[in-house]
């Protein structure tokens, strides 16, 4: 143990690159920045490598931000015959190094990594100072008293109270702009064939990515996905001309085109944000700021900035509160027994079903796959397959280079899976093929045929949609949002349903080469 004493030792994680941050903000001299590329958090899951090189190479820039303002950083480069694997283990050997008089923290984003820190005191007896994450425009206690007294937990009552809560798009009556608070119906466009959305921008990897590629293909070559190209940004600067670029180029039709897919256009019309805010590199505020200020200045219709907002105070925070009000049962719940293995074409894309093999291939690609692709392809066949809640959790964090457990579980259990018996989603969102066929052109290039109901060339998605009601009908059958699909159920007729049931048997049990 060093015997000349630091003054606080800070420790910054990987989701934490926000010079604002609240363990940075009282930085005095004397006091230590901690941050480290440590193998247990890179393999808890097998993340995707783009992932891990996004995070290392930004934690590496932020390092050196922080160094140029003259705050002192002790800094572990990722090193796989190091001891130091656990935020635990690097505390630990930094409290050698500097013998602080106290530790002191930012909240962690996932449920594990809180009880983590939660016994440090005991187990180093010192002081351990966790702060809250005021990144988020809402926290825990607030969420909780909005949730404790209610029935049922809805995104929208949440997000009109964040609206008065922010002011956006409020008039000076306190009313929502243009009279309505959600703009969602004029959010449905299915795409032309001509769409064309602007190319992404992207980002040439400086020395220190390079550095950092070379080390994921070194030692976690095994895990998923392509990790060249890498354009990602890796800065808070770089992040800030990816957001310019969503304002001026992509947000104009973002509210049309949000729910629409085309093949060999993975990034439509979305802003591609989501990995720069859950890291910190950009914030929930300044981000909603910059939408709002695009509508004012007559840039932006009021569809797409009102579903852009929404998307950031109302669903990534309403999802953030669900999953701390839920935890730590939230992560066993398992409401309609879902127990299938992912089939293992979700690793390599090859299946026959051409919208699958699309999202597939764009997630392993890109690390990054749009909302309905994760919604209404992907957890959609998920749902209907009756995967099992753990396996699907488990790919969803893998897969993608924005997923943190706060913000993909509540997404997979809550919206697509419905494992918490609809905790916040008033029905599961299951769909037939007709609607994906509505919502994409992936239908025109399947081996499958999006109108044929039932037998061997039949959609996949048309007559597992039916088994699924009826797998679950004591579940579903009381909720007054699938009742008219209930109806129809029944008026099919003893046949119909029992080929149905043929149908979805016979695919199961080919699910491998299905
Ligand atoms: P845009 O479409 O441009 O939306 C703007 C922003 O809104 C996003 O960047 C994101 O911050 C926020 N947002 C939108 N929808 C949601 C939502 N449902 N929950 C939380 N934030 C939302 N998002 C993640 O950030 N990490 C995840 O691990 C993640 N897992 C998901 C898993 C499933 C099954 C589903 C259905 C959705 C998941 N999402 C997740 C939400 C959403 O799909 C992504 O935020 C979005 O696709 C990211 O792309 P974008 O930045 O281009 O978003
Ligand atoms: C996701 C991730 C990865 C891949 N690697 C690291 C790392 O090496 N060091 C680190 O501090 N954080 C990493 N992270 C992010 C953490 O997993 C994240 O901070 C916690 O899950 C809390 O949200
Ligand atoms: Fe997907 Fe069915 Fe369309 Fe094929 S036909 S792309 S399986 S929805």
């Amino acid at each position: 143990m060093s015997t000349k004493k630091a003054g606080a030792l800070r420790l910054v994680l990987g989701d934490q690159l926000t010079h604002s941050l609240t363990s940075l903000d009282s930085y005095e001299d004397g006091d230590v920045v901690i941050m480290g590329e440590l193998y247990d958090e890179a393999s808890y899951v097998k993340h995707h490598k783009k992932k891990i090189a996004f995070l290392f190479s930004a934690m590496r820039h932020f390092a050196d931000e922080l160094k140029s303002k003259d705050i002192k950083v002790d800094y572990h480069s990722f090193d796989p015959k190091s001891d130091l694997k656990s935020f635990t283990q690097l505390l630990k050997s930094a409290i050698d190094d500097h013998n602080p008089e106290k530790i002191i923290v930012t909240a962690p984003g996932e449920y594990r990594v809180l009880e983590e820190m939660k016994s440090w005191r005991d187990q180093f007896e010192i002081d351990v100072q966790i702060l809250g994450d005021d990144r988020f425009i809402s926290d825990s206690d607030e969420f909780n008293e909005w949730a404790q007294d209610r029935k049922s937990l809805r995104m929208e009552y949440f997000y009109r109270d964040m609206r008065r809560k922010t002011g956006l798009l409020m008039d000076d009556d306190n009313k929502p702009v243009g009279g309505e608070w959600n703009y969602d119906s004029e959010n449905r466009e299915s795409p032309p064939d001509d769409l064309s959305p602007p190319k992404p921008i992207t980002f040439e990897p400086d020395e220190i990515t390079k550095e950092v590629l070379e080390l994921v293909e070194a030692h976690f070559d095994s895990h998923f996905g392509d990790l060249k190209p890498f354009t990602m940004a890796v800065t808070r600067k770089q992040a800030l001309e990816v957001l310019d670029h969503f304002i001026t180029d992509r947000l104009p039709d973002f509210g049309r085109y949000q729910d629409a897919m085309v093949q060999g256009q993975p990034f439509m019309y979305h802003s591609l944000i989501s990995a720069y805010l859950n890291a910190g590199l950009l914030t929930a505020r300044e981000v909603v700021g910059r939408a709002e200020a695009a509508y004012q200045d007559g840039d932006v219709p009021l569809n797409s900035a009102e579903g852009f907002i929404r998307q950031i105070i109302g669903w990534r925070e309403f999802i953030r509160g669900v999953y701390w009000y839920y935890m730590p049962d939230y992560a066993d719940m398992n409401a309609l027994e879902a127990d299938r293995a992912l089939p293992s074409w979700f690793w390599t894309a090859e299946t026959k079903m051409n919208c699958m093999r699309q999202c597939i291939t764009e997630t392993k690609e890109n690390a990054y796959a749009h909302h309905i692709q994760r919604l209404m392809v992907l957890g959609n066949f998920a749902l209907l397959a009756g995967l099992s809640p753990k396996e699907v959790n488990e790919w969803y964090l893998i897969v993608y280079a924005d997923a943190y457990e706060w913000v993909e579980m509540p997404n997979v259990h809550g919206m697509i899976l419905y494992a918490d018996n609809g905790a916040f989603a008033s029905k599961p969102y299951a769909a037939s093929g007709t609607y994906i066929n509505k919502m994409s052109d992936y239908c025109k290039s399947c081996s499958y045929s999006v109108t044929k109901k039932n037998g061997p060339k039949a959609c996949p998605f048309n007559y597992l949609y039916w088994d699924f009601l009826n797998r679950h009908q004591d579940t579903l059958k009381k909720n007054p949002r699938t009742g008219m699909m209930y109806s129809t159920l029944k008026r099919m007729g003893d046949e119909k349903i029992q080929a149905i049931k043929d149908d979805s048997q016979r695919f199961f049990k080919n699910i491998e080469d299905s």
